[in-house]
């Protein structure tokens, strides 16, 4: 019996759940798909809705890799001009940023770019590992990863790690691949962090 219950305590601590909820926040203009992408998400999950006035709030459990089974509490920041101050607040303490971006919308892109650059410059999301969701990949002229690097500027980025997935949040196409990247930025950031600090030490 004690060798059972020695197996089923390290089985426990093995997962998932053990590690704790990450927060996510979902940011990007008005329109790219925010909502869309958190209630697709969440769709082939548990449901647990949250009242929610300017933003919404669900809890999404990842799917694949090493993020399977990981919960993440994503928080989705209304995208409109006026509300974005407010990201400010909701991105402090974040453990990942997911940057929705609509591929196809070349006349704001810029404006994603200044808003994207606006995030990554702020103290408060300094070091905080940034996805990109290149959403609306369905749509004819969707840009691809490579070009968004580019138009968005990402190398010069320096201060983040950054990926690009490319995404349908219609069809949930790409949405679980971009948090289990997300995840393991998230992972790796946290082992930086770790050999640092003994070094320090
Ligand atoms: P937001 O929360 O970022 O403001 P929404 O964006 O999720 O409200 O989406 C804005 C519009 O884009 C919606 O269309 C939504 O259906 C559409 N959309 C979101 N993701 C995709 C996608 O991957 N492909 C396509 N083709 N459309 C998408 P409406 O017509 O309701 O405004
Ligand atoms: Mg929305």
């Amino acid at each position: 019996m004690g060798a059972n219950m020695g197996k089923n305590s390290s089985l426990l601590d093995a997962l998932p759940s053990a590690q704790g909820t990450l927060h996510v926040v979902m940011l990007g203009l008005d329109s790219a798909g925010k909502t869309t992408a958190l209630y697709r998400l969440k769709f082939d999950q548990y449901l647990n809705t949250v009242p929610t006035i300017g933003f919404n709030c669900e809890k999404v459990k990842g799917a694949l890799g090493r993020a399977k089974g990981v919960n993440f509490l994503v928080w989705d920041v209304g995208g409109q001009e006026k509300l974005r101050p407010l990201w400010k607040s909701y991105t402090r303490c974040t453990d990942g940023i997911v940057f929705v971006l609509d591929s196809v919308d070349s006349e704001r892109m810029e404006e994603a770019k200044m808003e994207l650059a606006r995030t990554a410059r702020s103290p408060d999301n300094a070091g905080v590992p940034i996805l990109v969701l290149a959403n609306k990949q369905d749509l004819p002229g969707a840009r691809e990863p490579r070009e968004l690097e580019k138009l968005l500027g990402l190398s010069e980025m320096s201060s983040h790690c950054w990926h690009v997935q490319p995404a349908c949040a219609i069809t949930g196409d790409g949405l679980h691949e971009g948090l289990e990247q997300l995840y393991e930025m998230i992972l790796r950031r946290r082992k930086l962090a770790k050999q640092s600090k003994a070094k320090k030490r």
